[in-house]
């Protein structure tokens, strides 16, 4: 902390700030040609994200070389999937100079906010996933643990979302089509990937039987690194995004036939690997595309890894001492094998020394126990590309399962159960059962999570490897989810305690006296109406609605999918409907619900349940006895930015998914930590989110994780419910009625019967009743301000465990075996 303190005090001499106008103007002619009397906003932006960016290449610098000065281990993080948003407000953030980039800018004649709103997100990821990546970069680099992240440079990232007549459309998110000024690209770095073509055995000098991999085809990979500044800039870091480009070679073959079109075919279609970002949360689409982006990730940051180690040391047999390997989910599984491929196949090494340095080198983090969304990929299809990892990985399998039937003789069942190979339904590669057997440890991503994993679904794995398997609580950086995006809150929050919360989270408890006074409960009360203003200019302008900041703003902002339970949410929104409308003088608290997430492309399910939203919305908005008391709408397009707008504004975060089914959640922590009360099921984080804050402060309703998993065995009947539900069965009859939709009356029927026929899976009908309890005791105490202002303090100050400071704190420390540098 000490460090932020010394930086800010010498920050304009550190960041030359008085040259920082000049070179803002310099820019504009000599990066951009454009004159600096235009008044284009989106030039100024660029001068200033390039005028901002050279502030930090010296540090970054000079971060790189403490790196080798101090043969520190390096942390890699590899993640097919990150999602850091807008950058230019996050490295004014942690360079500690907003106020004074404000002043400057201003003097250019523009708003710091208006040049923000040019950048487009850099939406390389789909969600919590993604996101979490990020939050990492963040905190490694500001607690000075040396790490990178590696990933891919999508041209399209998750695709733009807009709502036409209700529904969900897709448009391609080009998001560098007008450059992107913090990118550096590193044109003169190239590696070589492989793929397809065949192993070959040879003889070695010595005689020994080796393989190569030979009559590949090759697409070249080209670096491109984005800084991430820490808090304070003592440190900064990289993340490493490759694109691919095709290689030199040309088919001479079609040249010299003089098909010019038929030459160039193939080097068009190998840039095609890094083309689009898919757009899948939790759903894997077999594709061969995706396998080879995954490869290609794998194979050029492990090219670049090796390069860097080995320009220390002679031997790759300390590589375990020197570098961490965490694999972000089983999307870069491959690279198990293909380092056991480099090191026996081009550095010479034996399988037993191979698999040593391998098994030392990985850790695996799994996301999800959602089924579809474990990879499997058919072994022909993995063949065909990786001939020499198919075979790598059978080995791999053949050892693995000798050990197991070692300890469990006899235990077929359970040798089929664990392969790396499924073999009902053609033979396919199980990637999480390959991550197991070649990490050193194994973690999901919440207490509840990763009890699930080792009870459930890696059952067998943990009686076999009773200490692999292991937790860490994911977390937020509160930089960008408090700092940055909550300056009201901020402001408050550091003139009461001091600023040393931003870099140690835990300080917010002192906030908790805070609560009992009431001059600081009106303070904080005035930063959230604040924040809601803001958002409801934000609305008003994106889809032309009024709504009222006095009202409670209820949230729930994610990806939409079934598990997560958008439609209960609606059922409740219903709900409130007929009841004004049976009794329009009824004395109701005042609502604005609030929805926004992306339904894959291909989730007929979940885009119906957008409609949905819409089509609810609709009646709602427009009936006359509802005006005032309640209104829904669904902000198109959430992403970063809008998040960043959205959770400082929010009352009621929504947390509703079946228990046993979202591994953590991340958006529970960041509406939490912005004062915003929980209304959850206990799934994920929102177990421990509950301990912290103390069940008197949040409304917990619903089936636990247990009584799911004994109710699916017994049978389950969702239409007990409906019958013993008066409410409940008039909201579902005007859904399957075509109430929400006179001119197609059918068009809900999917959503009524999945819920009334195919047999209810997530379970909505048992948890109807208690959620609408839950939003009962919500309304009583959102009348009782003072009560709800307390109570939302409160949940801020005890959040300081889900900082993401704390998670990677225990990566380090238990996993990566890495001390923060300088210490
Ligand atoms: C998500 C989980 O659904 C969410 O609960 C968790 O907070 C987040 O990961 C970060 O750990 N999973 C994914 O986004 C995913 O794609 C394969 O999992």
């Amino acid at each position: 902390m000490s460090r932020v303190c010394k930086m800010s005090k010498n920050v304009r001499e550190v960041f030359r700030l008085d040259e920082l106008k000049d070179d803002i103007r310099r820019n504009m002619v000599a990066l951009l040609g454009n004159d600096p009397r235009s008044k284009r906003k989106f030039s100024y932006y660029n001068a200033l994200a390039y005028s901002v960016r050279e502030r930090l290449v010296d540090l970054w610098m000079r971060t790189q070389s403490d790196y080798y000065d101090s043969m520190a281990k390096r942390v890699y993080y590899l993640s097919m999937e990150f999602l850091p948003g807008r950058f230019l407000m996050n490295y004014l953030t942690n360079m500690g100079i907003v106020d004074e980039c404000r002043e400057i800018v201003a003097e250019l004649g523009f708003s710091l906010e208006e040049l923000e709103e040019e950048e487009w997100d850099a939406g390389l990821g789909n969600g919590g996933l993604g996101r979490l990546a990020s939050c990492y970069l963040d905190s490694m680099v500001s607690q000075n643990i040396p790490g990178y992240g590696y990933g891919i440079l999508y041209d399209y990232g998750i695709f733009y979302q807009s709502i036409v007549n209700g529904n969900q459309e897709e448009r391609c998110d080009n998001w560098r089509r007008h450059g992107c000024p913090w990118e550096i690209t590193r044109l003169d770095t190239l590696y070589e990937v492989k793929f397809y073509g065949r192993s070959e055995t040879y003889y070695d000098s010595d005689g020994n039987v080796r393989f190569r991999w030979v009559d590949t085809e090759n697409v070249m990979a080209m670096p491109c690194d984005i800084l991430i500044p820490g808090y304070g800039c003592s440190h900064v870091s990289n993340m490493r995004l490759w694109t691919a480009q095709s290689s030199r070679e040309f088919n001479l073959s079609d040249f010299n036939r003089g098909d010019y079109i038929g030459a160039m075919h193939g080097k068009v279609m190998s840039e095609n690997i890094t083309k689009v970002l898919y757009p899948n949360d939790q759903f894997l689409q077999g594709m061969e595309l995706r396998l080879k982006q995954q490869y290609f990730l794998v194979s050029a940051t492990f090219q670049d890894i090796l390069r860097r180690y080995l320009k220390q040391h002679t031997s790759l047999a300390a590589l375990p001492e020197a570098v961490a390997v965490q694999l972000n989910d089983t999307h870069p599984a491959i690279a198990i094998p293909e380092l056991m491929r480099l090191l026996m196949d081009v550095y010479g090494m034996g399988w037993d020394v191979a698999w040593d340095i391998c098994t030392r080198t990985f850790a695996y983090t799994n996301h999800t126990v959602l089924p579809e969304a474990l990879e499997t990929w058919p072994v022909d299809l993995l063949g065909r590309l990786l001939p020499r990892h198919m075979q790598i990985i059978y080995e791999i399998n053949r050892r693995f399962l000798e050990g197991v039937a070692a300890t469990f003789p006899g235990d077929t069942e359970r040798l089929s159960r664990m392969s790396v190979i499924q073999e009902e339904g053609g033979q396919r590669v199980r990637m999480a059962n390959l991550a197991i057997v070649g990490s050193h440890t194994v973690n999901g991503v919440a207490a509840l999570h990763s009890n699930i994993l080792q009870t459930g679904l890696f059952r067998d794995f943990h009686e076999y490897y009773p200490r692999k398997i292991r937790n860490v609580t994911n977390g937020v950086t509160p930089r960008r989810w408090l700092m940055q995006c909550n300056p009201a809150l901020s402001r408050l929050i550091t003139q009461s305690i001091g600023p040393e919360w931003c870099c140690n989270l835990e300080k917010l408890r002192e906030l908790v006296p805070l609560a009992e006074d009431s001059a600081f409960r009106d303070a904080w009360a005035r930063a959230k109406l604040e924040n809601k203003r803001l958002l409801s200019r934000y609305v008003l302008r994106k889809v032309q609605m009024g709504i009222n900041p006095n009202t409670l703003f209820d949230m729930q902002f994610k990806r939409m999918h079934e598990y997560k339970r958008q439609l209960l949410n609606v059922m409740h929104v219903i709900s409130l409907f007929n009841r004004i409308k049976d009794n329009p003088s009824a004395d109701i608290t005042p609502r604005t619900v609030l929805f926004g997430g992306k339904a894959a492309p291909g989730y007929y399910q979940a885009k119906l349940i957008i409609r949905l939203i819409n089509e609810v919305a609709r009646v709602v908005n427009a009936d006359a006895d509802v005006a005032g008391r309640l209104r829904v709408a669904f902000l198109p397009n959430y992403c970063i930015s809008q998040a960043e707008k959205v959770v400082p504004a929010a009352d009621l975060s929504e947390q509703i998914s079946t228990a046993g089914m979202e591994a953590s959640g991340t958006g529970n922590m960041k509406f939490a930590l912005n004062g915003a009360l929980t209304i959850g099921t206990l799934d994920g984080a929102n177990v421990e989110i509950m301990e912290e804050v103390g069940a008197e402060n949040i409304f917990i309703f619903g089936l636990k994780a247990h009584e799911v998993a004994e109710k699916r065995r017994s049978g389950y009947n969702p239409r007990e419910f409906y019958e013993n539900d008066a409410e409940l069965r008039r909201v579902m009859d005007m859904i399957g009625s075509g109430f929400f939709s006179p001119d197609e009356r059918g068009l809900f029927s999917p959503v009524y019967d999945s819920l009334m026929h195919h047999g209810d899976y997530y379970m909505l009908m048992a948890d109807y009743r208690p959620y609408m309890e839950a939003q009962a005791a919500v309304d009583a105490l959102y009348l009782d301000q003072d009560q709800w202002v307390r109570k939302s303090i409160l949940n801020a100050a005890n959040m300081g465990k889900f900082s993401s400071d704390r998670s990677v704190m225990e990566y380090a420390r238990g996993i990566w075996h890495v001390e923060p540098l300088g210490k």
